[in-house]
């Protein structure tokens, strides 16, 4: 019996178990050394479950991790592309809206980074003017634009214009807002109520906006038109090109008044700066301590100054004060008149309410007083003037290239002490 029992291999061994105590020691150990390279097979004969069981609960485990690393990856890769999706939404859901719908500001201005840039093209405007002198009725018409500048992330914009007149300012006219594109065919016309006398004194702002749902609408470009300047024995119509959008604001900065009187044969211009009215107020608790600057500049630099006293605490101060100033005929059409009208501080810098200036150079209501002045020699012309912000005087002044020299080289003491 143990001879065939010894002949048999390792892997009958369970037959001679039965049959041989000796061996069940050897078949044991034989049998440890197999399991323990094979863990998994006890432990799963451990685990109470059928095998396919527990091998479809490991498949189910490793799946859900799986899906855990993919909804990781999803997560960190939409936050990239959530700021476009946002604008497509913005241009999808712009049907039947105008331009008068109040934005709420739900995300940071993204597109302000090209303001205070000059020379950036902003595209151009075709536009019509037409005045009906039986009815005082000016109509414009606002016709295309084209080649846009871009404002939106697409390479678009969506623009619309507004309109108004200045310094009245009653109305304020928007066209529709046309979604993305470059070139819109607005042809809309607008009518405003203004007498001939205003009309010649007025300017036409025409700005043109790109609409955005959610942030702030961004001004793309502007046009100033003086309304004086203007020949009104025809229907105008022409095209041009947007200009940088002004940073002064629209406001009703007051009115003054003062006469002019040029006498050729003792080479006198004598300046008197009569009152002001509705100016706006500068100091807290809604007043201003106003003064007038009368200065000349000529061939483009500051020349002579002088200035009034001080009204305290008063919009609509009277100075009734007179300046003389010597300029020979030769000089008097080289010459620029720049009347402003400052508020004293004791404590702080004085700021500077608003400004016009007169010369041959000037336009519109400016132009005309200059011109009634120099056309009626030895006796004084009195005229209103609707003051202008000072940085719309100088970028005036600046932009016909009459003053090259920039202000804050005129305003150093250096430039003080050689031309003055
Ligand atoms: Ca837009
Ligand atoms: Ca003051």
């Amino acid at each position: 019996m143990s001879k065939p029992s010894a002949m048999l291999g390792r892997g009958k061994a369970k037959l001679a178990v039965a049959a041989h105590p000796m061996l069940i020691i050897s078949t044991t150990s034989s049998h440890t050394r197999t399991t323990s390279g094979n863990f998994f097979d006890d432990l799963m004969n451990q685990i109470p479950l059928p095998r396919w069981a527990i091998y479809v609960i490991v498949a189910v485990g490793i799946l859900l991790i799986l899906l855990c690393c993919l909804c990781i990856c999803i997560k960190c890769c939409c936050k990239g592309k959530k700021k476009k999706k946002f604008q497509r939404d913005e241009q999808i859901n712009l049907k039947g809206v105008d331009g008068k719908t109040s934005t709420v500001l739900v995300q940071p201005d993204v597109v302000d980074v090209d303001y205070g840039s000059t020379k950036v093209y902003r595209g151009k405007l075709l536009y019509s003017l037409e005045y009906n002198a039986a009815l005082s009725e000016l109509t414009v018409g606002i016709k295309q634009a084209n080649n846009l500048k871009a404002m939106d992330l697409g390479g678009s914009s969506d623009p619309y214009v507004k309109l108004y007149i200045l310094p009245e300012k009653s109305k304020t006219y928007e066209t529709k807002v046309f979604k993305n594109t470059l070139s819109p065919v607005f042809n809309e016309q607008f009518t405003f109520q203004l007498p001939r006398s205003s009309l010649l004194k007025s300017t036409a702002v025409m700005k043109v906006f790109d609409f955005n749902r959610f942030t702030k609408h961004q001004v793309i470009g502007e046009l100033r038109l003086q309304l004086g300047d203007v020949d009104w024995n025809h229907v105008i119509e022409e095209w041009q090109d947007l200009a940088e959008p002004a940073k002064f604001e629209d406001e009703n900065l007051g009115e003054i008044c003062f006469s002019l009187r040029y006498v050729p044969t003792a080479n006198k211009l004598t300046v008197v700066i009569l009152e002001a009215k509705n100016l706006r107020s500068m100091d807290f608790g809604g007043s201003s301590d106003p003064y007038v600057k009368v200065q000349l500049t000529l061939d483009k630099r500051k020349w002579k100054k002088k200035t009034t006293s001080i009204k305290k605490k008063t919009l609509n101060p009277y100075f009734n004060e007179s300046f003389t100033f010597e300029v020979s005929f030769d000089q008097i059409q080289r010459v620029n008149l720049v009347v402003s009208v400052w508020d004293h501080d004791t404590v702080t810098r004085n700021d500077a309410i608003g400004k016009v200036f007169l010369g041959c150079n000037a336009s519109g209501n400016q132009l005309r007083h200059w011109a009634d002045m120099l056309s009626n020699p030895r006796r004084p012309v009195a005229q209103w003037h609707s003051l202008l912000s000072a940085e719309q005087v100088n970028s005036t002044l600046a932009l016909k290239k009459r003053i090259p020299v920039p202000n804050k080289v005129k305003e150093s003491p250096l430039f003080e002490k050689h031309f003055k």
